[in-house]
C-alpha cells in the first residue's frame, strides 16, 4: 500500500514541477500506444480504489487513535466491550468483494483487449529475437534482418496499421519493454510469444531488456523508431538494398577491409547479405551505418566507437559475447573504413 502513495506523489509531483519521471523517456505515465493507454487507464483506476481504501482506513484509524486516547480523567474500569454486528460483518465481507470482482474485469477486459485483438490487414510482421545482449529483428514478408533498432509505421486509428511481434530467444530468458508503447513480454526459448504495438506519433521510443540475462543486460536497451508511413518504407527500401553496392563509391581502405574482414573469424557470426559472412551468433551488419548506436543502444555509432568496439569490445561492454580478435592498428582501420560504408 505505501508504494501506491508513493508512486502517486512521485506522479503529481513530477507533473506539477515538470520534471523527473514525466519527461523520462520511458515513463510509464505517459502512453503512447494502444495496449500502454489501456494498461495505464486500468492501473490508474487501480490505483484510485487502492487509495481511497488507503485514505478510509488510515483515517479512520488515526481518528480512533486521538478521539479515544487515554486522559487523565478516565476511570480505572474497562469500558463497555460489545462483541457482534450482523450489518457491520456483512458489509465489510460484501463490499470488498464487490471491489475485487469489478477489479477482476476491469483486468479481464485490458488483458483481452491487448492479448486478443484481432489482427487488422494492415498490420506488419516483425520477429524478435532475444541473445545475450543484443536484439534481432526479422522482417519475414519484407526480408530485411536488421538489429537493436526496431523501425515501425506509426498507426492512424482510423486505419491501422500496428506491429505485430512474435518474440523468442536464443539462449536464456529476456524480456522486451518499451513502457511507452505496451507491457512486458518475455522471451523465452523454444516458445513463442506475441504482442503488439501502434505508436500514433512519430518519435523514437526507449526501453530496456527487463528480465536478467546475465552480466550485460543492463546494457540490453531498446529502440524503437516510430516513422510515417513514407519514412518507413524509404527505410524497408534502402534495407532492402544488397550491400555490395555501397562498396562501389568506396575508399582503396574500405574495398581492403572488405577483404580482411571476409578472411577473419568475424564472417563465422556476423551475416553480410550478399557475401561469404552468414554467421547468426552476432547482429546483422549488412547496413550497419545505417543504424545510430552500436552494441544494442549504449554506444553511439561513430568511426572511433566502431574502432573500438572492433579492437576490444568488452571494454565498452564487459562480459559481451564477442571476443576481441586482436587486430593490428591498420586491421582495424580498414575494416572499420568497410563497414562504415553499410550504409
Ligand atoms: C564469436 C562470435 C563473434 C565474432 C568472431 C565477431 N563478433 Fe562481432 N559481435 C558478436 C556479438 C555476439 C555481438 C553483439 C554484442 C552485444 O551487443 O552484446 C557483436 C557485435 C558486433 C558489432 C556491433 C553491431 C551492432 O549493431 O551493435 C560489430 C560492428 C561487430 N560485432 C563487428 C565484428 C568484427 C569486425 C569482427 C571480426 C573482426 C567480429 N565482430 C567478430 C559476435 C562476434
Ligand atoms: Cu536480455
Amino acid at each position: 500500500m505505501s508504494d501506491v502513495v508513493a508512486l502517486a506523489v512521485v506522479y503529481h509531483w513530477s507533473r506539477l514541477t515538470g520534471s523527473g519521471v514525466a519527461r523520462s523517456p520511458t515513463n510509464i505515465f505517459d502512453p503512447a500506444a494502444t495496449p500502454a493507454h489501456s494498461i495505464f487507464g486500468l492501473s490508474m483506476l487501480v490505483l484510485s480504489v487502492t487509495l481511497t481504501i488507503f485514505l478510509l482506513v488510515a483515517g479512520l484509524l488515526f481518528f480512533v487513535l486521538i478521539r479515544y486516547r487515554q486522559r487523565p480523567s478516565d476511570s480505572e474500569r474497562e469500558p463497555a466491550q460489545v462483541y457482534g454486528s450482523n450489518q457491520i460483518e456483512l458489509s465489510w465481507t460484501v463490499i470488498p468483494i464487490l471491489i475485487v470482482v469489478m477489479l477482476f474485469l476491469s483486468t479481464t477486459r485490458v488483458i483481452l483487449d491487448t492479448q486478443a485483438a484481432p489482427k487488422p490487414s494492415g498490420a506488419l510482421d516483425v520477429t524478435v529475437i532475444g541473445h545475450q545482449f543484443w536484439w534481432e529483428y526479422r522482417y519475414p514478408k519484407l526480408g530485411v534482418v536488421t538489429a537493436n533498432e526496431l523501425h515501425v509505421p506509426i498507426s492512424d486509428p482510423a486505419k491501422p496499421t500496428p506491429t505485430y511481434l512474435s518474440l523468442s530467444s536464443a539462449d536464456t530468458d529476456h524480456s522486451f519493454w518499451v513502457p511507452r508503447l505496451a507491457g512486458k513480454t518475455d522471451l523465452i526459448p523454444n516458445r513463442l510469444n506475441t504482442m503488439w504495438i501502434d505508436p500514433q506519433a512519430p518519435g523514437l521510443y526507449l526501453g530496456q531488456c527487463a528480465q536478467y540475462c546475465g552480466t550485460q543486460h543492463a546494457k540490453m536497451l531498446l529502440r524503437v523508431y516510430a516513422q510515417s508511413p513514407e519514412d518507413f518504407a524509404s527505410w524497408i527500401k534502402q534495407q532492402q538494398r544488397p550491400a555490395a553496392q555501397d562498396l562501389a563509391g568506396g575508399s582503396a581502405a574500405a574495398v581492403e577491409g572488405q577483404t580482411v574482414f571476409m578472411h577473419s573469424a568475424c564472417i563465422n557470426c556476423h551475416t553480410i547479405a550478399g557475401t561469404v559472412a552468414t554467421g547468426r551468433f552476432g547482429p546483422d551488419l549488412t547496413h550497419l551505418a545505417s543504424r545510430d548506436t552500436i552494441a544494442s543502444g549504449p554506444v553511439q555509432n561513430t568511426p572511433e566507437n566502431l574502432r573500438k568496439w572492433i579492437a576490444d569490445p568488452a571494454s565498452m561492454k564487459p562480459g559481451v559475447l564477442m571476443p576481441s580478435m586482436h587486430l593490428n592498428d591498420h586491421d582495424l582501420d580498414v575494416i572499420t573504413a568497410y563497414l562504415t560504408t553499410l550504409h
